[in-house]
């Protein structure tokens, strides 16, 4: 029996779903006794360190937390979990952690994007039981600005490779600590977990060593889900958001079997966009709620879902906040949200008052759950120019001229799916969103999606050049040779297609074998 500390701040449900795919049986603590009382105990820490470390203290979970460490059970802490174990950390300065290691939590101060997102190595400093079996040069899903910083290099178990060698596992005695998910690792980190759940014997360390360690550029499945006419939600896609074909919207499959398909194909990460959130409730009859369930119990990589993340008055009246409308995703296995048409709106507002106001739906999500799981979702159109006079944006010199010949355009962000333009740029919504507090762009394009004609490079330069976020490349991918051009091109952490997974156009083995043979870094 595994013991997991749900303290309410996020997608404990993957790591309970990842547990009970491997045969185990969890109990989640409900009280303080509950730690105490604990076999095995598993900590995945979500959302910041001051709130958990303040979430922990309300609920009078550090005391049994300290004597479980101390008792010599067997204890796993994952991401923040793990950072817990510190003495204090630079994300909550004043405020302690549990104290079990001496040392403290760092942010990233490097020239790379941060959050340090995606798929990187580990290489091993000594060995444990988790790496029964493990051949060493895996992959492991990371998501997080901080890292610990170990006063005693003896609880080093593993070092990672980004801007700089950072920790990124911890082990003393039947102590365990990972900054990676093993939960959202696909079968590497399934494996790890499984070597935590059984008695896995010796400690071992794994056959090969990946030194330096290298972040993969990572490949994910989008799939737009809408109700059809028929009322059955069905993943569609669009031409230039256009849906339709003959009248009809397109049915490309079921959501969750795609996505257990994407999954066991080698994706790195699914993302669902709910393509009618801008006009529906998304908690009225909950179908993307369903749909997370199901798909976390199947898919062990991460998940992203977008639509409707904004506030609502239901039609009984009553107010819901934008963080509701997340955490309801979050509980049900999203690890991401993505903020589309409210994004914008908040960008305008931003600007109009000149300040943050705190209260912001980007604000508010990030401060809970984390920067890392704020996704923004831009939907720019290009709008040609003569000169750049002829508008107060900010413009490009373009390769690709307009249709009467112009040389200039800017980015035009949208709304409600592409329907209603704004006067604002897809660079400055960028950079309002980051300093509000997201920390990734889903940058699709509008002119490009559906097309098969490749990646819109310049938008996707433009806007990857105006923040230190990671930016996901979307829209227009038609061919294996379409990835490559887009990592060659721009400094873009993540790609993003559609259409040719659905129609099997293109299978992502084939996508990350050409990536691998051109020397791109990917996850295989
Ligand atoms: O505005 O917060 O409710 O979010 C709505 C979300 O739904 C936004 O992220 C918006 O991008 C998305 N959306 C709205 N309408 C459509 C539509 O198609 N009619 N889909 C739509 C946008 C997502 C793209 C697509 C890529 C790759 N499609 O990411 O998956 O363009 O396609 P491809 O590889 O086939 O070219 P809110």
């Amino acid at each position: 029996m595994i013991t997991l500390l749900d303290y309410g701040a996020g997608n404990v449900r993957s790591v309970v779903n990842a547990i009970e795919k491997l045969g185990g049986t969890v109990q989640i603590a409900s009280h303080p006794q509950d730690v105490i009382n604990a076999e095995k105990l598993i900590f995945p820490g979500v959302g910041s360190f001051g709130s958990m470390m303040h979430i922990l203290e309300k609920k009078n979970y550090v005391d049994p937390l300290k004597t479980f460490l101390r008792s010599g059970k067997p204890f796993f802490g994952i991401c923040l979990g793990m950072q817990a174990l510190f003495e204090s950390s630079e994300e909550a300065p004043g405020i302690g952690g549990l104290g079990i290691f001496e040392g403290c939590v760092k942010r990233f101060q490097i020239e790379k994007a941060v959050p340090h997102i995606g798929w990187n190595g580990i290489c091993i400093k000594k060995p444990s039981r988790i790496f029964k079996a493990a051949a060493g040069n895996e992959k492991f899903y990371f998501v997080h600005s901080y890292y610990v910083a170990p006063d005693n290099s003896d609880v080093i178990l593993t070092t990672t490779d980004y801007g700089l060698e950072f920790v990124s596992s911890v082990a003393f005695g039947n102590i365990t600590g990972t900054q990676f998910h093993p939960e959202k690792s696909g079968e590497a980190g399934l494996a790890l977990l499984d070597n935590f759940i059984i008695d896995a014997g010796e400690a071992s360390i794994p056959p090969t060593a990946a030194s330096p360690t290298h972040l993969a550029k990572r490949i994910i499945a989008c799939l737009d889900v809408r109700a059809n006419d028929q009322g059955d939600l069905v993943v569609t896609k669009g031409d230039q958001y256009d849906v339709r074909e003959k009248g009809s919207v397109r049915n490309l499959g079921r959501p969750v079997d795609l996505a257990a398909r994407y999954y066991t194909e080698g994706a790195d990460e699914i993302t669902f966009l709910n393509i009618t959130g801008f006009r529906d409730f998304p908690l009225e009859d909950m179908p993307m709620i369903k749909v997370l369930e199901e798909t976390s119990k199947r898919v062990f990589v991460p998940l992203t879902i977008g639509g409707g993340i904004r506030d609502y008055v239901d039609k009984d009246g009553r107010q819901y906040s934008a963080l509701e409308v997340a955490s309801a995703y979050f509980r049900s296995g999203a690890d991401k949200i993505s903020i589309g048409s409210d994004a914008v709106l908040i960008a305008e507002a931003f600007l109009q008052l000149g300040k943050k106001t705190g209260k912001s739906a980007i604000e508010e999500i990030s401060r809970v759950y984390g920067n890392q799981a704020v996704v923004i979702s831009i939907d720019p159109r290009r709008v040609y120019v003569g000169a750049p006079k002829e508008t107060r944006h900010p413009v490009l010199e373009t390769t690709i001229p307009g249709p009467t010949g112009e040389k200039y355009c800017w980015f035009q962000c949208t709304i409600k799916g592409g329907r209603e333009g704004r006067d604002m740029d897809a660079t400055t919504l960028a950079r309002i969103c980051e300093e509000l507090g997201a920390g990734e762009i889903l940058l699709n394009c509008i002119d490009r999606d559906g097309t098969n004609s490749g990646f819109d490079i310049e938008l996707i330069n433009a806007v990857r050049g105006a923040v230190s976020i990671p930016v996901i490349a979307s829209s227009g991918a038609g061919c294996v040779e379409h990835f490559h051009e887009v990592f060659a091109e721009t400094d873009a952490e993540a790609a993003l297609a559609a259409g040719i997974f659905h129609r099997r156009e293109v299978p992502i083995a084939d996508v990350k074998s050409h990536l691998d043979e051109k020397g791109v870094v990917v996850r295989r």
